[in-house]
């Protein structure tokens, strides 16, 4: 059994280490032991605590949540002012800030410290030799709140200082703020409770220090950034601002580790688009950078205006969110018939660009979202990314809202509009009849990697259009340059240039062509894969829902899209009339020969776990052995080959009356010799 001694002295050494580990992990970002290890550690800790009693010391790292929950917060007085920034908003302002120091100062360059401006919440610790004693918020600057219980709930906050001579008074000033990722993390489980939503890490992060239960702050992981000092006493503070916050750091106190110092104006402005690239990058928020002059007896020269510093300014960012109001939902008809709700908002500047329309992508983000006409909503624009609806602010819904429909008929060819079930997005079902996918179909048609036709740019395919000239890109081929050059802003010689590379285009192959036709879901990866295995068109046309999923990587839904397509009078009407205008390809010597085998003839699906070979080796299997491979059960299928677990196909195969054979029964099918030749 240890002595109390002994066990007094294992308290004291643990919680050294722990604050010790704090520090490595928090301000050096540099851990010595893994979480695990610090876990043990803290168990170890509170197992000899709880034993001894009358070791309990409030300010162990177990202590860290502990003290009252307050019903309100003291007002503190803050003996040295909290300053605010002047903010500026271009590179101007800063050359006017420099200017106007350098003046002042009658120097010729300055070095400043260059700092992140982080989106938080000011805040100031009290320490009274080494230990903290008070924690405030910023509030007007003269007066803010006592949140010491939730400050201390912070892990990167030392509750005593490191060092043997910590100051009589030491003032710490630093931003708290919520890192993206626990932001995010906190709405997850705010929504799965049913609890109300941050609109932003900044009001994650105040409600959090402003809470009256320190033990909601622990779990909200709020972080905080010191970037200055406030009162000390029994302190020699260093000449310069740069010195000041490693000295903070050497205390325990975390500082940014963007923070640099930078060369005059230049260095400025270059660190300004350096941290301004990286933005998105970073962990947290920050919406600007703050320069300060480095030399402290230079602050102190420059002085203040009212509560602003001479010395230091913010160069704000344009703000990334905005709110703003929707006005209304608009559906736009793509080149596939896809219909993409798009909100129209009041217009609004965010992310460096006045943004109107946002895209609502489709009808399940309209409702993930719940987004209403009338709706108050947080519009995010940051960096190159399009604008987005981040989320609706619920409180500010008028009475009058309405929700958004899905018409039923295309706004601009009037079909009806199609939704498959399951799947997310509505399509107009005009195909080739609609105005919006005709102009979509013929650049698509000519584009450089389908049919290559130099010169047929958008602005020219609608004058064609609206003109009533062409409707289908067959009608492209039996333009005369005498009718070209009676377009707006063509001539003699651009018209004879576009029907010359119009009739080069005519040369083309399988593969473009297939891709030309703007077939849903078949990109160029696909149209290649078809043209390989059909070889020609007329097989292709010809081939059933099952023959086209023979096609590798194509699966019943593609194969449906080929099928219908076909299938379409209108659409073969324009194949026979773009051959008939002399568009050919070669035909393409077909990569796999159907195989002659035992399974020669036969239509074959596999379904089931395989116990001596995986499905796809099996698929492989059946195709050598002659048979077409397909993936659904139909009245062409003559023989379902099942294995363990199969579903819903061995009932259908059964329905139908095919022929079923198990693992064993397959592999002697297999083993069969072929026929003679
Ligand atoms: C922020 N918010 O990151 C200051 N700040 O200095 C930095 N704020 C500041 N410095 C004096 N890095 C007053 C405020």
């Amino acid at each position: 059994m240890a002595t109390s001694r002994e066990m007094a002295r294992r308290a004291r050494e643990l919680r050294e280490l722990i604050e010790n580990h704090n520090y490595r992990y928090y301000v050096l970002d540099d851990p010595q032991v893994s979480d695990a290890q610090f876990d043990a550690l803290m168990r170890e800790l509170r197992q000899i605590e709880s034993a001894h009693p009358e070791l309990a010391d409030p300010d162990s790292p177990t202590q860290r949540v502990g003290g009252q929950a307050s019903r309100e917060f003291r007002e503190v007085v803050h003996a040295v002012p909290m300053l605010s920034l002047d903010n500026a908003f271009s590179e101007q302002d800063i050359l006017d800030f420099d200017r106007r120091a350098r003046e002042r100062l009658d120097v010729a360059a300055i070095a400043y410290s260059a700092e992140p401006k982080i989106d938080g919440l000011a805040i100031t610790l009290h320490y009274q030799q080494g230990r903290l004693v008070q924690a405030a918020t910023r509030g007007d600057g003269s007066r803010g709140e006592d949140v010491t219980v939730n400050v201390r709930a912070i892990r990167s906050v030392p509750i005593q200082l490191r060092g043997r001579h910590p100051p009589a008074v030491l003032e710490a000033r630093g931003e708290v703020f919520m890192t993206r990722k626990s932001f995010e993390a906190l709405n997850r489980r705010q929504s799965e409770r049913g609890d109300k939503t941050f609109a932003n890490p900044r009001n994650a992060a105040a409600g959090s220090l402003r809470q009256l239960d320190p033990t909601i702050t622990a779990e909200r992981s709020l972080d905080l950034f010191f970037y200055g000092v406030g009162a000390t006493e029994g302190w020699r503070v260093p000449p310069r601002h740069s010195e000041l916050l490693a000295a903070l750091r050497d205390f325990g106190l975390r500082t940014c580790p963007e923070i640099d110092v930078v060369d005059g104006v230049e260095g400025c402005l270059a660190y300004y688009r350096r941290i301004g690239g990286r933005r998105d990058k970073l962990a947290y928020d920050i919406d600007g950078v703050v320069y300060k002059v480095d030399r402290l007896d230079w602050q102190r020269d420059l002085g203040f205006v009212a509560r602003a510093p001479r010395w230091a300014v913010a160069y704000k960012f344009p703000a990334q969110e905005e709110t703003t109001v929707v006005h209304d939902v608009q559906f736009y008809v793509g080149r596939t018939g896809a219909l993409t709700p798009v909100a129209h908002v009041v217009p609004v500047f965010v992310g460096g660009v006045t943004v109107s329309n946002i895209t609502l992508h489709n009808m399940d983000e309209v409702a993930r979202k719940d987004v209403r006409i009338g709706d108050t909503v947080v519009v995010r624009r940051a960096g190159d990314v399009i604008p987005e609806i981040v989320r609706v602010i619920p409180e500010k819904r008028p009475h009058d809202a309405r929700s958004v429909k899905l018409p039923a008929r295309c706004p601009v060819c009037n079909s009806h509009v199609d939704r498959t079930e399951g799947e997310a997005v509505a399509r107009c079902s005009g195909g080739l009849v609609c105005a919006a996918q005709r102009l979509g179909a013929i650049r698509h048609f000519a584009s450089r990697r389908a049919m290559d036709v130099d010169g047929l740019g958008e602005r020219l395919v609608e004058q064609l259009i609206e003109s009533g000239r062409v409707a289908t890109p067959a009608d492209l081929y039996t333009l005369t340059v005498a009718e070209v050059a009676e377009l707006e802003r063509m001539g003699p010689r651009s018209a004879a240039n576009l029907v010359a590379a119009l009739a080069k285009s005519k040369q083309t192959t399988l593969p473009r062509f297939l891709y030309a036709l703007g077939i849903r879901d078949v990109g160029e990866a696909t149209a290649l894969a078809l043209a390989e295995h059909f070889g020609d068109l007329d097989p292709l046309q010809a081939a059933s829902f099952e023959e086209v999923q023979e096609v590798r990587d194509v699966g019943p839904v593609v194969a449906g899209h080929v099928r219908e397509f076909f299938a379409e009078e209108r659409n073969r009407l324009v194949i026979k009339n773009l051959r008939a205008a002399g568009v050919t390809w070669p035909v393409i010597e077909r990569a796999v020969t159907v195989a002659e085998g035992p399974l020669t003839g036969q239509v074959v699906v596999i379904t089931g776990t395989l116990a001596t070979m995986s499905r796809e080796q099996a698929r492989e299997a059946a195709r050598a052995a002659g048979a077409t491979v397909t993936d659904s059960v139909s009245k062409k299928t003559t023989l379902l080959v099942v294995g363990a677990d199969a579903g819903s196909k061995l009932k259908k195969a059964q329905d139908l009356g095919v022929r079923i054979a198990d693992e064993a029964e397959f592999r002697q099918l297999l083993d069969r010799s072929g026929p003679a030749r």
